[in-house]
């Protein structure tokens, strides 16, 4: 056995190898990055431009570095590529978000806080977009004499996993939606998910159209952002 492996209580540990940088190499590099993610926009203009698969999957991947409860790495991401797929997935969501606008579903203070995004029922981007990409929550784990295992902390490790997964989507240059089609009960049976899954998020992911358009939104300024104990 190395230096750089040992077992603490039996269990295998590695030596963390930190990148340690120069202050003002962390000033640039936090300088940078900020800058970089502020020029990220969720879009709803997409164009059909095709991507490579193997860029979602490296997106996947740098998604799941994500911290998770227990490192239980609760989640599922389910691919989509075909367009009878897609088209079933816009219906689906369509019905869904019809009822939410136009069948009460959406009250006035919800409707008032949707009115500078200008959304409405209808998603053709869902059908236009080259992937969908559906991420689950695994609500709890299943052992090998089919017995449930307890999942830690489930919403709070999907969610920061979708954070990285947008985030890699942005840097390698591409552009998606932070969706959540409300019921998203659909997705379970549309994608053959098992009963120990729900859907958590639905990402169309591609190029924005060559005329894209977003609201004209504005960051809290960081005085609101920190608060002081
Ligand atoms: N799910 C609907 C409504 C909607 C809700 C929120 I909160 C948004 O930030 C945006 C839209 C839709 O997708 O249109």
């Amino acid at each position: 056995m190395t230096d750089d492996r040992r077992f603490v209580n039996g269990h295998p540990f590695v030596r963390h190898e930190f990148e340690a940088r120069p202050a003002d190499e962390m000033v640039e590099r936090a300088d940078s990055f900020f800058d970089e993610m502020d020029r990220r926009r969720s879009i709803r203009d997409f164009s059909d431009k095709p991507v490579p698969r193997a860029l979602i999957e490296k997106a996947i991947q740098t998604a799941s570095t994500s911290p998770s409860g227990a490192h239980r790495q609760p989640w599922r991401f389910v691919v989509v590529g075909e367009p009878g797929l897609k088209s079933q997935i816009r219906n689906a969501a369509e019905a869904e978000e019809k009822v939410n606008y136009e069948g009460g579903r959406i009250n006035d203070e919800w409707r008032e806080a949707l009115e500078p995004l200008q959304t409405t029922w209808e998603k053709p981007f869902l059908e236009t977009v080259p992937w969908i990409v559906v991420v689950f929550e695994e609500r709890y784990g299943i052992n090998p004499d089919g017995s449930r295992r307890h999942n830690y902390y489930v919403k709070e490790s999907v969610g920061m996993a979708c954070g990285i997964f947008v985030a890699a989507l942005h840097h390698m240059g591409l552009a998606t939606l932070s969706h959540t089609p409300s019921p998203m009960a659909f997705l379970t049976k549309l994608l053959g998910r098992p009963e120990n899954e729900r859907p958590f998020a639905l990402f169309p992911i591609g190029f924005p159209a060559d005329e894209c358009w977003v609201p004209d939104l504005v960051r809290k300024p960081l005085s609101e952002v920190i608060a002081e104990p």
